[in-house]
């Protein structure tokens, strides 16, 4: 079984980072970290597991060569600049998919905040049973576990939060003209740079938990999308020219958000409205909207207080609450 790395082995790392140019005995690891000689032996085994690579010598102990760029917990816990998101940190170098372990994890309790990263997902998914392509290194694969006292019809503006704070610290860092399509894309110049999956477990009148899974595609070159996406997506690399580090981007995402999760909490949708409607990109487009065997053609104009967008159709004003939007 795959796992996130524990405590010992983060510790083992930092200590192998600092001394980068000699090599670290058994015993010296053990005294400056108080751990037993075999619990060295499986923790250097685990981050050669993640692809560290650790030189060893025969009388001579551990050296650290390589350190490949992961999300570690530690890491992003130094790093955090929140009170709730990101305060409890699982880390996997592969999974099927954050939002499953996500969802699995609520069940059993775990608290508001908790966060997934993975470096690579195998059953990434979208919504309706569609599949989110995540290749190891190249994008922020992340799930959030919530727990918003919100009736469960007003969860889903979650969805258009989270792209709100998305699109932000990705101009923020990159510079580009990154915005929201409604209900759940992240778009640069048109193509989908990031998308946003809610997963909910509610009763009538109450919300038990939302999962917030988002994907983004960081680092990817042209060549590195299948060829089925590569027409209408993108990276933040591609777009800016840039390479953008996954761990800012975390950061500044989860700090964001938090902003507007907890106003969220208290005020609803309506003070994010300005922003929603700033970053959107749909508004004054002409759109198609398809949802379940309804379809629906006509401008749209505002989103609103429920995140619904509002469509002026030939017949007149129509608010729908999700669905797939083209531009005509
Ligand atoms: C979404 O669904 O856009 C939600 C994606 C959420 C992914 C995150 S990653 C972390 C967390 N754990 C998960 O398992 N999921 C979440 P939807 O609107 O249904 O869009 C899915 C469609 O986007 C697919 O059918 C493809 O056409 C396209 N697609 C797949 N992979 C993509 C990618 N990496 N970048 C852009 N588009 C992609």
């Amino acid at each position: 079984m795959i796992r996130t790395l524990k405590t010992a082995e983060e510790e083992l790392l930092a200590l192998l980072q600092k001394n980068r140019r000699s090599f670290l005995s058994t015993k010296q690891i053990s005294n400056k970290l108080g751990l037993h000689p075999y619990v060295i032996y499986q923790a250097i085994r685990e981050l050669r597991r993640w692809d560290f690579k650790i030189e060893s010598e025969k009388g001579k102990g551990y050296r650290l060569t390589q350190a490949p760029e992961f999300l570690l917990p530690g890491e992003i816990k130094k790093k955090l600049k929140t009170k709730v998101l990101g305060r409890e940190v699982l880390s996997y170098r592969t999974i099927g998919s954050t939002n499953a372990l996500g969802f699995r994890l609520a069940e059993g309790g775990a608290p508001e905040g908790t966060l997934i990263v993975a470096d690579e997902q195998t059953k990434g998914r979208g919504r309706m049973g569609r599949s989110w392509y995540s290749p190891p290194k190249l994008g922020l694969w992340m799930s959030l576990i919530l727990r918003p006292e919100v009736p469960p019809f007003s969860a889903p503006g979650l969805s258009i939060c989270a792209g709100l704070a998305l699109a932000r610290a990705i101009r923020d860092l990159s510079g580009v003209d990154a915005r929201i399509k409604w209900p759940n894309d992240c778009l640069i110049d048109g193509r989908k740079v990031g998308g946003i999956l809610l997963e909910l477990s509610a009763e009538l009148d109450r919300t038990n938990f939302v999962i917030a899974g988002i994907g983004v595609n960081v680092s990817h070159q042209a060549g590195d999308f299948p060829k089925r996406l590569s027409a209408k997506v993108t990276s933040i690399r591609m777009e800016s020219g840039k390479e953008i580090s996954r761990m800012a981007l975390l950061i500044s995402f989860l700090k964001r958000f938090e902003a507007i999760y907890l106003n969220f909490k208290k005020n609803g949708l309506a003070p994010q409205r300005r922003l929603i409607k700033k970053f959107s990109s749909l508004l004054g487009k002409q759109v198609a909207v398809k949802f379940g065997k309804e379809r629906i053609e006509g401008l749209a104009q505002d989103i609103d207080d429920n995140g619904s967008l509002v469509i002026k159709t030939k017949k007149g004003q129509r608010a729908v609450r999700a669905g797939e939007v083209a531009v005509l």
